[in-house]
Parts: structure tokens; C-alpha cells; sequence
């Protein structure tokens, strides 16, 4: 197998070609991706790597599912843009479908993931105004500390990271930030003014953080008390990675809006959704809201594959099944000097590695010499996401590997 440190290796210069023309604005682990099909991807030294991290859970029904493929090809030859000027034939189709299945009335259809939450938050502001009745320009949304929304500077602005905000205000007033899973600090943040609480059921950029069991529903019971809305950030956590169409159902509780993205597209093109019952949609009237690409029927055709390939393939299912016994494989990983803590939801899961161990770079680094792609985050943490159509034989090959690697000593590992 050609090695991507070998002599003759190509990816040097593609690093280079990203170095010279490209911001700074990643630091990606360095290898270069030429091909990819399911839960694997090749370099362009022909080196091949189970992806885990699938593109943050945009890939969750595998690379360049064949049904979604085909469905881009055939309507990129046919129709790709009207803007929504005009009608489409994808477009109501495709509505219909994501209401019936999420079991909302309406979907508002945009592009990434930060646009639908931005959706949301003007919803929820409009329906504070004109349905609860709150003073202008006094609209308060409840946030988290941990939180990863997108990277607006609306969004940014209530972001706890300051890599996140740092030099990009002034930001927009009237969001609160309290601690994740915190109900005491949220019962005491919730006022009049309130329109909305807006949380990621489980914290996906914070590392797999899964609140504790009572704090959705203890949400959802203040949104109700202090008529608020309780709007979920489903964009990594939803379309099946938790074993559940959307995360915030495992804990029983019905949002009253959800942003959903990434996999909508299963990593074929850039779609995303904010889905509401008429009572919140409502508040949009035409002009108010949308975007030139939003719904467009190549979007449309992509994601109406992408949504019958979660459920004719059984992903969602799958996940929680295989998601079982990846906790059970990664709980072992507990005795390992290095790690300190494991958390698995469905085929979603964080390794904290203690501070000794020297950070989760080196590993991911060490996970790619040995074939398997995942990324770090705040820095000791390794997170894992692989594609739901993974074999149970794919899951215990990375499990093994994760094994090997995260049972070496921190000194030996370079
Ligand atoms: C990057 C992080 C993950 C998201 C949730 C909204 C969005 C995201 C829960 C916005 C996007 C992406 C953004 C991408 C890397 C990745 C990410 F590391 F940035 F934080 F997944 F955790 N809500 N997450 O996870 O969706 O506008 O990107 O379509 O910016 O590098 P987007």
C-alpha cells in the first residue's frame, strides 16, 4: 500500500496549493481526499481511511450514496434553479415529505445549517412580537455555554468560544447564555421577555456532551410555563446519528421548531430546514424571509433521496442497534491510562483523554498512520461519527484500532 509519507507522495503538493491560496481558516489533519464511497475514503497516494468523522455527520447514509448521486445527476440535467420567483416541480414534494415525517405543518427551506438556526431565531423574535405579545426590540432567546450554532456573527455572538467570536463584534443583544444542563440557571434566566429557548439536544462541537436526562424535559416544561418556544438544534445531532430521527425525541419531548441540515443532503449538496407547526411558520409573510438557492429543486431532489435513503435503509434503526455495541466496545476503553471519559449516543460518541496523554491531535494523527480518519476537539477530546450504513465488521475494525492506539502509553505515541 503506498504511504502518504513516502518519497514520491503527491499530497505534499496539495498541501502546498491549500497553503498558498487558500485562508487559514481550517487546520485540517494532512491528507488528501481524492475518492470516497460508504464509510471509506481513498488519498491521492491510494492510501485508504474508514471516515469518523463523516463530514460532521453531513455523510450519516455513507459517501456518494448511489440513489442520491443518482438523483443529483438526474435533476442537474433537467432543473437546477429557479430562484422562488417561480414554482417547482421538487419543491412541494419535498415539503410534503419533510412535514409527514418530521410531523410539523410547515418547512422553510435554506441552504446551511447557520441559516436555518438564523431562521429560527427570526421566527421566534417575530412570534414573540406578534403572537406572546412582548415590547419591541425586547426579545430575549436562552442559549448555552458549549454551544455550536454556526458562525454568523448573530451566532457567533452568543457563542462561548472565543475562537468563535474573538474580533468580530459587535454582536447582536438579546441572547442569554446560562450552563448546559443547567435548569436552576435557565428557571432563573426566563422572564417576559423571553421568546425562546434554542439548545442542541446533545452538544456535538462540545464533544458529545449529553445533558442529564431531565433537562429537555425540564426545558419544555418552562417553555410551556413561561410560554416560550423550545426550538432544537438537530443540524449534527438529528437525521438518525443519535438512533433517532432527531435527537430531543429520545428524551420525549416534542420541540416546538427544529433546525436540521447536513445529512438532509447525505453530504451531496447544501440543505437545510427550519420545520415549525402553523402557529410559528405562520408568522413569515412573503418577503420576510428566504434566500436565492433555498428549495431549489436540484436541493429538493437531493434531499427527498437523502430522507428515503434514513428510512429505507433503516439507518436511523441501525444506528441505535450498532450505536450498542460501539458503547460497549468503547466503555472498555475506560481502563486505558489515557482516557478519562467515553460518552455514546446511537453512532455518536467523545473520548476525553486526559491532559497527560497530550492532546487528541497526536491521536487522530496516530488513528490516520493506522487507517482511521476522526478529528479532535477542545482539544483532549476525540470525537466519532462514523456514516450509519456501517458493517458491524467495519465498527469492530475501527474498534480494534482504537484499541491499539489508545492502549499505548502517552510517551510512545508520536
Ligand atoms: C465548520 C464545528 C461541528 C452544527 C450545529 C449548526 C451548524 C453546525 C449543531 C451550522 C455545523 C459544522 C461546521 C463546520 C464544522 C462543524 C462543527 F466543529 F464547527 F462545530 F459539527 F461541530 N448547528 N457544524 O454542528 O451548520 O452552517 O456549517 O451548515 O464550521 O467548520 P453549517
Amino acid at each position: 500500500m503506498p504511504r502518504a509519507d513516502a518519497a514520491d507522495s503527491r499530497t505534499p503538493e496539495f498541501i502546498d496549493l491549500e497553503g498558498r491560496y487558500s485562508a487559514h481558516n481550517y487546520h485540517p489533519l494532512d491528507v488528501v481526499i481524492e475518492r470516497a464511497e460508504g464509510v471509506w475514503v481513498w488519498d491521492v497516494d491510494g492510501n485508504r481511511y474508514m471516515d469518523f468523522l463523516a463530514a460532521y455527520s453531513a455523510v450519516n447514509q455513507g459517501h456518494n450514496h448511489p440513489r442520491i448521486v443518482a438523483a443529483l445527476r438526474e435533476q442537474a440535467g433537467r432543473l437546477a434553479l429557479t430562484s422562488r420567483a417561480f414554482r417547482n416541480d421538487q419543491f412541494g414534494p419535498l415539503c410534503r415529505k419533510l412535514a409527514r415525517l418530521s410531523g410539523y405543518d410547515k418547512v422553510l427551506m435554506m441552504n446551511a445549517g447557520a441559516e436555518a438556526v438564523e431562521t429560527a431565531l427570526k421566527a421566534a423574535r417575530r412570534w414573540g412580537y406578534r403572537v406572546k405579545g412582548v415590547e419591541q426590540n425586547k426579545a430575549e432567546i436562552i442559549v448555552f455555554d458549549g454551544n455550536f450554532h454556526g458562525r454568523t456573527t448573530t451566532i457567533v455572538g452568543f457563542s462561548a468560544d472565543p475562537n468563535a467570536y474573538a474580533d468580530f463584534g459587535p454582536f447582536a443583544p438579546g441572547f442569554v447564555r446560562v450552563p448546559y444542563g443547567d435548569l436552576a440557571a435557565v428557571r432563573g434566566a426566563i422572564n417576559e421577555n423571553t421568546v425562546a429557548i434554542l439548545v442542541e439536544p446533545i452538544q456535538g462541537e462540545g464533544g458529545v456532551i449529553i445533558p442529564p436526562e431531565n433537562f429537555l424535559p425540564g426545558l419544555r416544561a418552562l417553555c410551556d410555563e413561561h410560554r416560550a418556544l423550545l426550538l432544537c438544534d438537530e443540524i449534527q445531532a438529528g437525521l438518525g446519528r443519535c438512533g433517532s430521527l432527531f435527537a430531543h425525541r429520545l428524551a420525549g419531548v416534542r420541540a416546538d421548531g427544529v433546525c436540521i441540515g447536513k445529512a438532509l443532503s447525505g453530504g451531496l449538496y447544501p440543505v437545510s430546514a427550519f420545520l415549525a407547526d402553523d402557529a410559528v411558520m405562520g408568522v413569515f409573510n412573503p418577503g420576510s424571509h428566504g434566500s436565492t438557492y433555498g428549495g431549489n429543486p436540484l436541493a429538493c431532489a437531493v434531499a427527498g433521496a437523502a430522507l428515503d435513503v434514513l428510512t429505507d435503509e433503516k439507518l436511523i434503526e441501525r444506528a441505535a442497534e450498532l450505536g450498542a455495541h460501539l458503547g460497549t466496545r468503547l466503555r472498555a476503553l475506560e481502563s486505558s491510562p489515557l482516557v478519562k471519559a467515553v460518552r455514546c449516543v446511537g453512532l455518536w460518541a467523545g473520548i476525553d483523554l486526559h491532559e497527560s496523554a497530550g492532546g487528541a491531535r497526536r491521536y487522530t494523527q496516530l488513528l490516520k498512520r493506522e487507517g482511521l480518519l476522526a478529528k479532535g476537539t477542545h482539544v483532549h477530546t476525540i470525537r466519532l461519527a462514523p456514516p450509519l450504513v456501517i458493517t458491524r465488521e467495519e465498527l469492530d475494525q475501527a474498534c480494534d484500532t482504537l484499541e491499539r492506539v489508545l492502549r499505548q502509553p502517552a510517551a510512545q505515541a508520536s
